[in-house]
């Protein structure tokens, strides 16, 4: 038998939890708005996906969205006019050719806008709407909180920035989004097409209940890549037979989970492919978001009475603790930089650098049961900076860390653990040398 060891990344696991995810869980009793027929929900569950047609009232529910989002545009082309980065602000344009202007002149305008992401009225509404809640207790049960990963996609045309390849949105969470389901609910503000970068997914990709494993990162960006190749081995999927292009009209939304495989075409239209990723789950799972910050409760069944409470949840700035644990200080602090980093850079191996892995600065947290695998994450990463050296990630092994972690403070962990174990990995000279230093 060969002792052979296989290098491992903090997001790679063996372990499958299938049930949570094809299994039906009890349906409301009650008839309420909205609610998906029993062939949606069935279909959620076999297939990991389902496209719901004509939910929203266009004109009061989701024009507002469309609304805010040009407000948002127009505060970022006055940013980039004060700041000297454009000489116009296109203001003649409308919501889906302005960006794209801006971006033209300023390139990275979508990036900044991407990342500026503060929810407006319009878009919690959405969140927490009473109907999409409906539809959320039959795929999660009665107790459902808003997960606090969400996203604006500014999809320009043509735009490598925001071409999003094949992921679960597991190997963005940490390992404990593994055993439960995170629900997503896309919502696109115009009729999302193949031609202008509609989603696609792989059903029954989930079947298995296995994050497969993912690289880092795409091209110029800071997106995970799932290989066509590793979906069809460890997910169990048949490429030609299993994958599902999804065109949504303006007022539809495409539901799937965070085991569901799906990416998003090329937007090859004229227009900007605007839409919203919304998550939901129960508010007893856990977050799976490495600690920077909850969910927030929306619906609970001892308290039926329950409304969403988003001040509370805004109280708490998850940009700022993101950019002090992940970022390195001096792009932290440009509000033009364009660089986007996070903890699911060190979760998976870095077969592309760019700026973003570049930028990405471990977090080491002592004080919680997950400490031994942040080490991991450091260690991993460390190693995997060098390529030639990568085999010596063999000798990770997590639990030797442990003790480690008994005997150091925090300081000295994150200031000396990298500079210590390179040697005894028999790393080759490099030049690189630790971030957070
Ligand atoms: O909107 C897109 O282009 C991709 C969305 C996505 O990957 C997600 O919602 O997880």
């Amino acid at each position: 038998m060969s002792d052979e060891i296989k290098a491992r990344f903090p997001g790679e696991v063996d372990e499958v939890h299938p049930a949570p995810f094809i299994t039906i869980p009890p349906q409301p009793t009650e008839k309420k708005p909205g609610q998906l027929t029993e062939a949606q929900v069935t279909q959620f569950f076999q297939e990991g996906y389902v496209a719901v047609n004509d939910f929203f009232d266009t004109k009061t529910e989701l024009d507002p969205c469309r609304d805010a989002i040009s407000v948002m545009v127009d505060q970022l082309a006055d940013k980039l006019y004060d700041a000297g980065k454009i000489e116009d602000k296109y203001e003649d344009y409308g919501l889906f050719q302005r960006l794209t202007q801006l971006e033209k002149e300023h390139a990275g305008s979508n990036i900044l806008l991407f990342k500026s992401q503060k929810m407006p009225k319009a878009f919690c509404d959405v969140w927490s709407n009473d109907r999409m809640l409906n539809v959320m207790e039959q795929l999660l049960g009665p107790d459902i909180a808003g997960h606090p990963v969400w996203n604006l996609r500014t999809k320009t045309p043509k735009s490598d920035a925001v071409s999003i390849p094949w992921h679960q949105d597991s190997a963005y969470f940490s390992n404990e989004s593994y055993d439960h389901m995170i629900v997503t609910a896309w919502v696109p503000f115009l009729d999302a097409i193949p031609g202008n970068g509609c989603m696609q997914v792989v059903k029954n990709g989930h079947r298995k209940g296995k994050v497969a494993n993912h690289t880092c990162c795409r091209g110029p960006t800071w997106y995970v890549m799932l290989e066509e190749e590793e979906m069809e081995k460890s997910l169990d999927v048949d490429m030609k037979k299993d994958l599902e292009t999804c065109p949504i009209d303006y007022g539809g939304f495409l539901l799937f989970h965070n085991l569901t495989p799906h990416r998003s075409l090329e937007n090859m239209s004229n227009d900007i492919r605007w839409s919203c990723d919304f998550r939901w789950q129960s508010p007893s799972e856990h977050w799976g978001f490495y600690g920077l910050g909850e969910g927030v409760p929306m619906r609970s069944a001892k308290d039926p009475s329950m409304k969403a409470d988003f001040e509370k949840f805004f109280s708490f700035d998850r940009k700022e603790q993101w950019q002090k644990r992940y970022y390195r200080q001096e792009d932290a602090n440009d509000p033009f930089d364009t660089t986007i980093t996070g903890p699911w850079i060190g979760r998976w191996e870095i077969v592309n650098h760019n700026k973003h892995t570049e930028a990405f600065k471990p977090f080491i947290v002592t004080t919680s049961r997950r400490t031994t695998s942040y080490i991991y994450d450091i260690v991993v990463y460390t190693v995997s900076k060098n390529h030639s050296a990568y085999s010596a990630c063999t000798v990770c092994d997590t639990s030797s860390y442990t003790t480690i972690l008994l005997l150091l403070s925090h300081h000295f962990l994150s200031t000396y653990l990298p500079e210590l174990l390179l040697p005894r990995a028999s790393m080759p000279q490099t030049k690189w040398r630790p971030r957070w230093r």
